[in-house]
């Protein structure tokens, strides 16, 4: 029996669907520009994001990495969250390519950022000081268990670095969950961003790929930068013809995730020895506390039952739905859970 796998969105597998568009799809050189299926997921991408252009990248690491450099100089300061993506998960890239330093601003619950906050961190022209050159918000946010920023609060956080002459970056590996959990389009949240990001290859499905939006010259400079991480891809239309077919028919489907999130949410809060709020739960990460045992063992016995789950930080663990769990599957993850933390777990699945 394949397991649930709960790890992340990223283990979706493309849809029939997908592998006929890939099978078929029209190619050429992109680093010519003349791949016309590149051209069209990235006229497509452009389009739902409300910007005059789009990049297709190899991943959402490379979406943000091109970015920083295309907004930051060596020894410039890039402001982000506390616990965003970019600070934990990047292998610090934007420092040990761009060199940017990288400088933190406490992220909330909800992977906001205190505007006030993000103004004092802002450096003054001061020949002693880097120059604050890029302010970045995650939305949704992994490590805030999914929580999503509406446009307010992005409004308010792009007033505060365009006042002060900084680029504004949004990492929209999820922006569709967003999006869809918002009830809002995806262009009105990425309305101030300089440039935005998003990811095919999460709850998209995607085999790969992520895209990169923003003002035509703006995305001119990143595609120079992409080849230069090289990113340069030649017959890119076999995974871009993926891309599309994600647009036109994966982003609706994304609330049964969140709906499945939520009720997993609801039945792991109501078990002993697990801290977790499932009003929080607003997409499809479910980030919980284990109290009674360390994160790792509880993982372990999960997967001995046949559920994959991952391990974000010390006391935690982490449950991602996506395309491939069924309201099924959660039920099975919901009575390993409860056979477990009420000490019932033996055998396997
Ligand atoms: N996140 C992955 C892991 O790297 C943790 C996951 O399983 O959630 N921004 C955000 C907000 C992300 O969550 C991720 C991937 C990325 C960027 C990077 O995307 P990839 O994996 O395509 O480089």
């Amino acid at each position: 029996m394949s397991p649930i796998d709960l790890r992340s969105d990223t283990v979706t597998q493309p849809t029939p669907e997908m592998r006929r568009a890939m099978y078929e799809a029209e190619v050429g050189d992109d680093v010519y520009g003349e791949d016309p299926t590149v051209n069209r997921l990235e006229a497509m991408a452009a389009q739902r994001m409300g910007k005059e252009a789009a990049v297709f990248v190899a991943s959402g690491t490379m979406a943000n990495l091109v970015c920083g450099l295309t907004h930051c100089q060596r020894g410039d300061e890039a402001l982000i969250g506390s616990r965003s993506h970019i600070l934990m998960y990047e292998v610090a890239s934007l420092a040990a390519f761009g060199g940017v330093q990288l400088r933190t601003v406490p992220n909330d619950e909800r992977g906001m950022m205190d505007p006030d906050q993000v103004e004092a961190a802002m450096r003054p022209k001061d020949d002693h000081q880097p120059r604050t050159a890029m302010v970045a918000v995650e939305n949704t946010h992994n490590r805030c268990s999914g929580a999503v920023l509406d446009s307010e609060d992005i409004g308010a956080l792009a007033e505060v670095a365009h006042r002060h002459g900084a680029a504004f970056h949004i990492d929209g590996a999820r922006i569709f969950n967003a999006a869809v959990a918002l009830d809002a389009p995806p262009a009105e949240l990425a309305r101030p961003a300089d440039t935005i990001t998003f990811c095919l290859s999460k709850g998209l499905s995607c085999p790969v790929g992520s895209v990169v939006c923003g003002g035509k010259e703006t995305i001119a400079r990143v595609r120079r930068n992409r080849k230069m991480v090289g990113g340069g891809m030649r017959q890119a239309g076999i995974i871009a013809a993926a891309g599309i077919v994600a647009l036109e028919s994966m982003v609706g489907r994304l609330k049964e995730d969140h709906d499945n999130a939520k009720r997993l949410a609801q039945g792991l809060a109501r078990l002993p020895g697990i801290t977790l709020d499932p009003t929080r739960i607003q997409t499809n990460i479910v980030i919980f506390g284990v109290n009674d045992r360390p994160a790792e063992t509880f993982l372990e016995a999960f997967k001995a039952r046949g559920v994959l789950a991952s391990f974000p930080e010390r006391g935690k663990v982490r449950m991602v739905t996506h395309y491939g769990i069924t309201g099924q599957d959660v039920d099975e993850a919901l009575n390993v859970a409860e056979a477990i933390t009420r000490g019932r777990a033996y055998g396997s699945r």
